[in-house]
């Protein structure tokens, strides 16, 4: 019999009785609690991984899970945790797990949770929470907190379970809101008092629930895809837009065939990156401010018209002002109803989830143009190829030279060179100047390798990225970090090092946030609030627990140590050091900043 489940919840989580999956918690075999029933309910549902960090009330949750065959990946950072639960979640379609402890353990994850939310990324942050009774008294718990009030805005959903036969649905629904229609992150409330309820094994049991078509299919509307085909067929500029959704979709052979069949060049927001290869002829990447402004019928597939994009409208699509809507017209196909008209009109909206919308449309257009579908015109087209040839060769010019010190042309044209030799490496990337200089640099060939700061623009995302990457898929991961970006989540490397994975970090090191030669306008001893220590030896952090070291400051360095870590598969950690002032304030997007052309 289960003593504990009697006891006041603050105070039974407190005694932390057992040690993991003791005998003692199940001494009666009729018997269950709520530890192992949140176990058996994700198991049930195929979960297999949890990132996380313990501490009351879920210590023993950790390591029972452990004992239950879940791989448990414990942070340093909550906020790491929850950033690699969501990326798991992207790469896999399957939620991903963080599991935190109470009030700040459950705020370091939110900002994770958030940023799923955003990113439409299918994630269950789990946590722990004190005494409802106290909480909702105010009387001081430890750890009090009204944490469902609080995720409950930054969620697609938010669910509490109170009783332990409660459990199976509490998980089913949190799989089923997490990746079903637009997917997002859940929060999911484990009151204390839960873990140690017993309740009968057989009642447990049968209170489970595997969730049966988790994400279900949408299929568009017969009508819906006529009216995209029909405007598609007759445009004389198309674009195709491919965004993050697309590549989450998993529909890779469908939106091939799709662009290839179709002829219309595209263009990858910058996570679809590989969905096509990015050597792929019809590529507009390199010609991305001639076509978007150009193009008369532009097709949305998984990407939303939000800032990225210009919201639709402006200079960036061909309008005099900047609240203007160019010329076009859109389709858009995308799993939420609400997504159409968010910005400009939307002519043709598709709804449904992409795999289905790209297979509907292809079968369409097979069905009433067969072989006669007409490929855009030829103007169109050598337009765009004049364009990337330019483009092509003004970058080629770039990457050609070898200044000293080194710069991010120089030094991402050998990341260029080891991506291309190993095509499935998953690379993530985060910084200003770092991250926008790596996107248009590095070609990517596969779909989802590329992972990357997302629709907020977060810095901190890397290493868990770089966890979640290497633990979900078993697959070389090259980091990509500015020297800043690095800094939100520096000390995860232990973690890394914890669980030897063939992670290879490079810092592309200038010293500071988006440049190093910033200065003092006060002329005080304080540094600029741009500035980092000179010279920082960031590649002793990873010697520091067992991993790699290197520091370098040339092309050649870097690529010596980038192939013996990828030969190794050794926890890498390169400190390449660039030039101070090569970067521009917030990389690419500078005229977001109000204040960045008027310095103090
Ligand atoms: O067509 P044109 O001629 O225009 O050319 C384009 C392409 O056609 C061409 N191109 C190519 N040419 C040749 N060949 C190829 N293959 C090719 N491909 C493309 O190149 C150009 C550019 O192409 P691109 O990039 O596609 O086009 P564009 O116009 O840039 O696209 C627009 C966008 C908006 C889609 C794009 O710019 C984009 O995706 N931007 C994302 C920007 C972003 O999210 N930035 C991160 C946030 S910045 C800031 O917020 C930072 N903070 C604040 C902060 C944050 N973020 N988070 C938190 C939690 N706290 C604080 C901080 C602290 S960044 C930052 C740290 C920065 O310092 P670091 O040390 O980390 O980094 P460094 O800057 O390196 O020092
Ligand atoms: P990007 O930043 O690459 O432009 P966004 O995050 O803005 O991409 O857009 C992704 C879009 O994809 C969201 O509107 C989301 O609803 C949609 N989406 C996600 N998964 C699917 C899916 N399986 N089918 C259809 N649409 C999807
Ligand atoms: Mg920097």
């Amino acid at each position: 019999m289960q003593q504990v489940a009697t006891q006041p919840a603050s105070s039974a989580a407190r005694s932390a009785p057992d040690v993991a999956g003791g005998a003692a918690t199940h001494a009666a075999a009729q018997e269950t609690d709520g530890f192992q029933l949140v176990i058996d309910a994700l198991k049930l549902n195929g979960i297999d991984t949890i990132f996380g960090l313990p501490g009351i009330p879920i210590t023993d949750l950790t390591r029972k899970m452990q004992k239950e065959g879940l791989r448990v990946i414990s942070f340093r950072h909550e906020q790491n945790a929850g950033y690699a639960a969501s990326i798991a979640g992207f790469m896999t379609q399957k939620p991903g797990i963080c599991l935190t402890v109470s009030a700040p353990g459950f705020l370091n994850g939110l900002t994770a949770l958030a940023n799923a939310t955003t990113n439409c990324f299918p994630m269950i942050l789990i946590s722990g929470s004190s005494e409802r009774e106290v909480v909702d008294l105010q009387q001081g718990d430890y750890e009090e907190m009204d944490q469902l009030a609080i995720a409950r805005p930054h969620a697609k959903a938010a669910f509490r379970v109170l009783h332990a036969e409660d459990i199976g649905v509490g998980v089913a629904r949190a799989i089923r809101a997490a990746v079903s229609g637009r997917p997002g992150g859940v929060y999911l409330d484990l009151p204390a008092k839960l873990f140690p309820q017993a309740i009968d094994a057989e009642a447990g049991r049968n209170s489970l629930i595997k969730v049966v078509d988790a994400a279900p299919r949408q299929i568009p509307a017969p009508d819906a895809v006529k009216r995209a085909v029909d405007l598609l067929k007759n445009a004389k500029r198309p674009l195709i837009i491919l965004g993050k959704g697309a590549a989450y979709a998993q529909a890779d052979a469908d939106i091939r065939a799709l662009v290839e069949k179709t002829g219309i060049p595209y263009l990858p927001m910058s996570m679809a990156k590989g969905l096509l290869p990015d050597t792929h002829a019809q590529s507009a990447s390199a010609a991305r401010s001639y076509v978007l402004p150009a193009a008369d019928v532009v097709m949305l597939i998984g990407a939303r018209l939000n800032w990225l994009l210009s919201q639709g409208k402006g200079k960036t699509w061909g309008a005099a002002t900047p609240k203007a809507w160019g010329a076009q017209k859109f389709i858009q196909i995308d799993i939420s109803p609400q997504e159409a008209d968010s910005n400009v009109r939307i002519d043709a909206p598709v709804v449904g989830d992409i795999g289905s919308c790209v297979s509907e449309i292809l079968a369409a257009i097979d069905t009433t143009e067969g072989a006669d579908w007409q490929k855009p015109p030829a103007e169109w087209l050598d337009a765009i190829a004049e364009r990337k040839t330019k483009n092509i060769a003004k970058m080629g010019e770039s990457l050609a030279k070898d200044p000293s010190p080194m710069n991010y042309h120089s030094a991402l044209n050998v990341v260029r060179d080891i991506i291309k030799a190993n095509p499935d490496a998953i690379l993530v990337n985060e910084g200003a100047n770092a991250l926008d200089h790596t996107r248009s640099i590095v070609d990517m060939y596969k779909p989802r390798k590329r992972l990357d700061v997302g629709t907020w623009g977060v810095m901190g995302v890397g290493m868990g990225f770089s966890v979640a990457a290497a633990v979900v898929s078993g697959e070389q991961v090259i980091a990509v970090e500015g020297d800043s970006a690095f800094g939100f989540c520096g000390m995860e490397v232990e973690t890394i090092c914890r669980y030897d994975l063939p992670v290879c970090v490079v810092i592309l090191n200038n010293n500071g946030v988006y440049r190093g030669d910033e200065v003092n306008f006060a002329g005080g001893h304080d540094p600029s609030p741009l500035g980092f220590v000179k010279g920082a030896r960031y590649e002793k952090l990873m010697e520091a627990f067992g991993g790699v070291g290197v520091m370098v400051a040339t092309p050649a360095e870097l690529r010596r140590a980038m192939e013996e870590a990828i030969r190794s598969r050794k926890p890498t950690l390169i400190n390449a050091v660039i030039d101070e002032k090569a970067g521009t304030e917030s990389g690419r997007i500078t005229s977001l900043n109000p204040t960045a052309k008027k310095k103090p």
